[in-house]
């Protein structure tokens, strides 16, 4: 089927509450909810945790502190992507609660990366709290706690589906996306404005937007709930790459512009992008559009803890309308995505559908 839609004509509540109401129903969304604190017991409940208290304390400490007031994205959109596969057809308690380990195993994943991500990018508090890293029992720990933790999906995992036909399917999965994470991590570090100046370009950013933020975000749910279904085609893996790429390429333009332009309380962490001489969105489309007194001032400001050198990196990106550019690529972006969705054959597995929940979730969320 065709979508048409004219959002011109939606005001940003209005596609705000579209996206959050349609994730999944209200009993579904509760079920989920209820359920991560029974998984991670359940896991634990194992000989080889029972032995070591400490232990236990520790991994069910940094499920809380780290995954629960998240945005769930990932998750949520792992069961979208189930229920809407299976449509028709209901879906039993028994099949929800093997949906729900595999969207909390996605969670999960997400909590060690952005873990790690706070000591790479030196950042002081995610989600309105400390970063992990910087709470007085962790410090260095850190680097055992992400492992311990990564291990600890594995063992949820194993756990629960290596009697699966589809278990080497999964571990490969989780396997690849960790991979490609963390080469997108280090691209990153290594894309750094203090180190590589002459690396900040357009398609820099493409790929690393993607190899960072892409895969995990959208093709790691959405391909998790196909193979998970056992309902996917041979066509259905290249929809789902070329999709996501761009789909993610927006969530990161948007991280970004919102890591200089969105006040540090509604954020619930502290900008430092600019500080950091992140390759950022904003940084790139600067640097196309500056003339060369505006590139000097870029040169000698970004990069730098100085707030009085921050706020000039913040002015000149206002003194070169990128706010204003920012909302009109995110509009055209959006449509091209959505014509990219609508082009796609009859029939396709997924449905066209998910693609667009998953753009939706990311558009227009800054103001
Ligand atoms: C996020 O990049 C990517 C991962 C894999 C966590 P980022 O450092 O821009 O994220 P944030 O702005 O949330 O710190
Ligand atoms: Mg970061
Ligand atoms: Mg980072
Ligand atoms: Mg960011």
């Amino acid at each position: 089927f065709k979508i048409t839609r004219n959002i011109n004509s939606w005001s940003p509540v209005q596609r705000a509450l579209l996206t959050k109401q349609n994730m999944v129903s209200k009993d579904v969304y509760t079920a989920y909810q209820d359920y991560l604190p029974k998984l991670v017991d359940n896991v634990l409940s194992h000989k080889r945790f029972q032995e070591l208290p400490e232990i236990i304390a520790r991994i069910k400490r940094f499920s809380e502190y780290n995954i629960i007031d998240g945005k769930q994205l990932r998750g949520l959109l792992t069961l979208f992507t189930y229920e809407t596969l299976n449509k028709p057809d209901p879906i039993s308690d028994k099949l929800w609660e093997d949906v729900f380990k595999l969207a909390w195993a996605i969670e999960m994943l997400q909590a060690v990366y952005i873990v790690s991500d706070d000591v790479e990018d030196d950042a002081v508090t995610r989600r309105g709290k400390k970063c992990w890293h910087l709470l007085c029992d962790v410090g260095l720990l850190v680097i055992n706690d992400t492992s311990l933790f990564r291990s600890f999906i594995h063992e949820i995992l194993r756990q629960n589906f290596a009697n699966e036909p589809h278990y080497s399917q999964i571990i490969n999965l989780f396997n690849e996306i960790f991979l490609i994470t963390s080469m997108g991590q280090h691209l990153d570090s290594m894309l750094n404005y203090l180190k590589k100046p002459d690396g900040f370009n357009e398609e820099n950013y493409r790929k690393m937007s993607i190899y960072k933020t892409s895969h995990y975000t959208f093709r790691f749910p959405i391909l998790l709930a196909l193979i998970h279904s056992q309902k996917g085609t041979k066509d259905s893996y290249q929809y789902i790459d070329n999709i996501c790429d761009e789909i993610g390429i927006n969530l990161q333009m948007q991280n970004d512009f919102m890591d200089c332009f969105v006040d540090e309380n509604s954020m619930g962490k502290t900008g430092s992008d600019i500080q950091n001489g992140k390759l950022t969105w904003l940084a790139v489309e600067a640097l196309k559009r500056c003339n060369s007194a505006q590139r000097k001032e870029f040169e000698s400001c970004y990069g730098n803890q100085d707030p009085v050198y921050v706020e000039r990196v913040r002015n000149l990106y206002k003194e070169l309308n990128l706010p204003q550019v920012y909302r009109q690529l995110e509009k055209i972006r959006y449509e091209k995505i959505l014509k990219q969705i609508n082009d796609l054959p009859q029939g396709t597995v997924p449905s066209p559908e998910i693609f667009l929940k998953a753009l939706d979730l990311v558009y227009n969320k800054t103001q």
